[in-house]
This record gives C-alpha cells, sequence and structure tokens, in this order.
C-alpha cells in the first residue's frame, strides 16, 4: 500500500499534503528511517536532536529483537541443556531479552531521565555514570509474547514524553502523564516481515525492515485508517462476562442489530498483529471491561496510549468507551483500560451505544 511519494528538489511539491509536511523522496528514491527522522527533525528548527536520537535508538534494538524473534524455533535445537546455548550464553526468555535489549540500547544515550517497562515493576532508573536527558520512555518491550511459541506475530510498543519534574531523574509524575503529552510513539510488529510504525505528531508512518541490508526502509508514508471498517477483533469467549450494552455493541459490529454493515472478525491475541491489520484494513479492536476484568487487560501506558497516538494521526480514534484514551490521567504505571480502538466511526459507535446504556442505567 505505497502512497505516491514525491520529489523535495522540486519545489512545485514543496506543499503540506492533507496538513501533513511533504519529505523529501521520490517514487524511486531510497528513504532509510534515519533519512526520514533527520527530515521531520528539519522541519522543526528548534529541535536539538535528542527525540531523533531515540527513535535511532529504537530502531537499532528492534532490529536486534527482530534477530532474536526470528530464530525463536531454533533456540531448543541449537541450545544446550540447561537454557545454554551453543555460545556458552544462558537462553533469556524472549521478552526478558527484548526488555534488556532496550533498556541497552537507551540507558547510556543522555536523553533519558528513564524508562517504564511492562516487565519491570517500577521506574528504571539511568546508571549514576551516565548523563540524564529530558525525554522518559515507556514500553511493552515483547507484545503477545505467549503467541511465540505456535509462531504468531508479535510486536513492541513504545512511548515517549518530556520530563516535567525538576530533578535529575524520572520521578512518578513524569511518567504518569496523559497520552495527549505524548511527543513520540510507534511500535515493531515482528511478522512475516519486521515492520516499524512511528509518529510524531506529523502523521503515522510506517517503514519495512530489509534483512538483506539491515535498514528499515519507508513502505508506508503518511497511514490513514480506512474509516469504512472492514474488520472486528475482539475476543468474545469473554461475553459471558461483559454487559449487556457490550453485547450489544458487538451484535451491531456484527450487523445483527441497528442495520449495520457486519464487519469481519479476526483476533489473533497479539495486540500489534491485531492492530495494525486494523490500521491498514479499517476496523476496531476492542478489549472491553468484564466481570472478572473490570478494568480489561490492556494497560494505559504501555499499549493504549502509543498506539491511540499512532490511531489518531492516522484519522482514527480510540476510546476506554466513555474518554478518549489520551486525555485519561493515569495514576498508577501499570494501570490497565478498557479499549476500543481504531475507524473513527467505529469508535464513535462504541462510544454512543455504551453511553446510551449507562443512561438507562442510571434513569
Ligand atoms: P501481554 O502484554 O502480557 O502479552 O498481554 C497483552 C496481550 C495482547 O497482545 C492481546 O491483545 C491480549 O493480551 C490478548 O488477551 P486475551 O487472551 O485475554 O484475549
Ligand atoms: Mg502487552
Amino acid at each position: 500500500m505505497r502512497s505516491r511519494q514525491v520529489d523535495s528538489t522540486d519545489p512545485s511539491h514543496a506543499q503540506p499534503t492533507g496538513g501533513r509536511p511533504v519529505l523529501s523522496h521520490t517514487a524511486t528514491s531510497v528513504v532509510t528511517i534515519d533519512r526520514f527522522i533527520i527530515e521531520q527533525e528539519r522541519l522543526h528548527p528548534e529541535a536539538t536532536g535528542e527525540l531523533s536520537g531515540i527513535l535511532y535508538d529504537m530502531a537499532l534494538a528492534a532490529k536486534m529483537i527482530a534477530s532474536k524473534v526470528r530464530r525463536a524455533g531454533l533456540a531448543d535445537i541449537l541450545g544446550a541443556t540447561d537454557n545454554e546455548n551453543v555460545q556458552g550464553e544462558i537462553q533469556q526468555k524472549l521478552d526478558v531479552f527484548a526488555n534488556d535489549t532496550i533498556v541497552k540500547a537507551m540507558d547510556h544515550s543522555g536523553r533519558l531521565c528513564g524508562m517504564a517497562s511492562e516487565e519491570e515493576p517500577e521506574i528504571i532508573p539511568i546508571p549514576d555514570k551516565f548523563k540524564c536527558g529530558k525525554y522518559c520512555l515507556l514500553f511493552d518491550p515483547l507484545d503477545g509474547s505467549s503467541n511465540i511459541d505456535v509462531n504468531v506475530p508479535v510486536g513492541t510498543i513504545f512511548s515517549v514524553v518530556q520530563k516535567i519534574s525538576r530533578g535529575r531523574h524520572g520521578e512518578s509524575e513524569d511518567f504518569l502523564q496523559p497520552g495527549r503529552r505524548q511527543v513520540a510513539a510507534g511500535y515493531v510488529i515482528y511478522g512475516s516481515s519486521t515492520m516499524l510504525v512511528y509518529t510524531t505528531g506529523q502523521g503515522t508512518h510506517g517503514f519495512t525492515l530489509d534483512p538483506t541490508i539491515g535498514e528499515f526502509l519507508l513502505s508506508h508514508p503518511n497511514i490513514q485508517i480506512p474509516d469504512s471498517g472492514r474488520y472486528l477483533s475482539v475476543n468474545d469467549s469473554y461475553e459471558q462476562y461483559w454487559d449487556d450494552n457490550v453485547k450489544l455493541l458487538m451484535r451491531k459490529f456484527r450487523g445483527l442489530e441497528g442495520g449495520h454493515r457486519p464487519l469481519n472478525v479476526r483476533y489473533v491475541g497479539s495486540f500489534v498483529a491485531d492492530f495494525h491489520r486494523n490500521l491498514l484494513g479499517g476496523g476496531i479492536f476492542c478489549y472491553p471491561a468484564n466481570r472478572k476484568n473490570p478494568q480489561g487487560k490492556l494497560r494505559l501506558l504501555y499499549e493504549a496510549n502509543p498506539l491511540a497516538f499512532i490511531v489518531e494521526q492516522a484519522g482514527g480514534a480510540a476510546s476506554d468507551g466513555t474518554n478518549d484514551i489520551m486525555k485519561l490521567m493515569p495514576t498508577e504505571l501499570h494501570q490497565r483500560t478498557p479499549l476500543y480502538i481504531g475507524s473513527r466511526s467505529a469508535v464513535n459507535l462504541a462510544r454512543e451505544t455504551l453511553a446510551a446504556k449507562a443512561e438507562l442505567v442510571t434513569a
């Protein structure tokens, strides 16, 4: 799904496209992620390059994780007993490996004041021997990792906010900021190919890893989510625990109620994979609250906020059923939230259906 590309050397092309800045690439030029990031940075004369540096480092970490994920099925074959591999290193679970890889790729750069990971209970401080910077990185190192054993795509999700506290190291208040304050967000999907999709608030752009040269190349500039969605992604084995309003909403999405065109049900059970398909094809991913999990399952800071930023920049929307995801004020690092994310019209239908029921209940 390659969009028409433009030549920055031709001044007639130096026009904003749909409010988005036009970057310098031609239909035939190869645009690496590094080039794209630097061109975006140049649109902001005040930029210090620190945010760009974080994105470069994320791309490097993604390549290292991709290479390990690619060999996941071989680990047991090549490794010796007791989790020791042929190099004599102790094998790690892939989600621990992904977590450590990101921390090590980031902690020494001087751009971050701390990190928070879905895999770690507390803020990860920057070691004293390194400089602290003005950004906080929040991430889910390997989302959907329970799917690895059956060779299903998994992903990495990340979010960047600016530090607001005064001290050297990041404090809770720096990490507990609403999604609207994100300055960058993205995800990597380790699928049939590896893709990195990110936004800094100037559109959503996708890059595919060319494994032969080890570079992410621009493949999906200015992604726009189709508004007439095709897909519904939800785990309906929880239907028995849903409220009636959620059951009604799902009947609407299936075309059984309210005269809506039925959506196709597709659920991988790996959020990045479900989200990525719906971002390109249109539709909605839902993880509603249920009686067993009143706040749903997905994490606000590591999963919902970054993908909400991505989807909004692609013309879509994200809600907890009532509020915009990115307006929620987090109170805990590992806070969960119900989530409806995807094409704007589908998310609006979710909001309206859930609100109508709420009125009935309170009347
Ligand atoms: P994880 O972060 O522990 O991997 O859990 C998140 C995953 C998502 O990738 C996926 O959408 C969801 O859990 C699936 O949950 P369920 O099996 O309840 O449908
Ligand atoms: Mg996850």
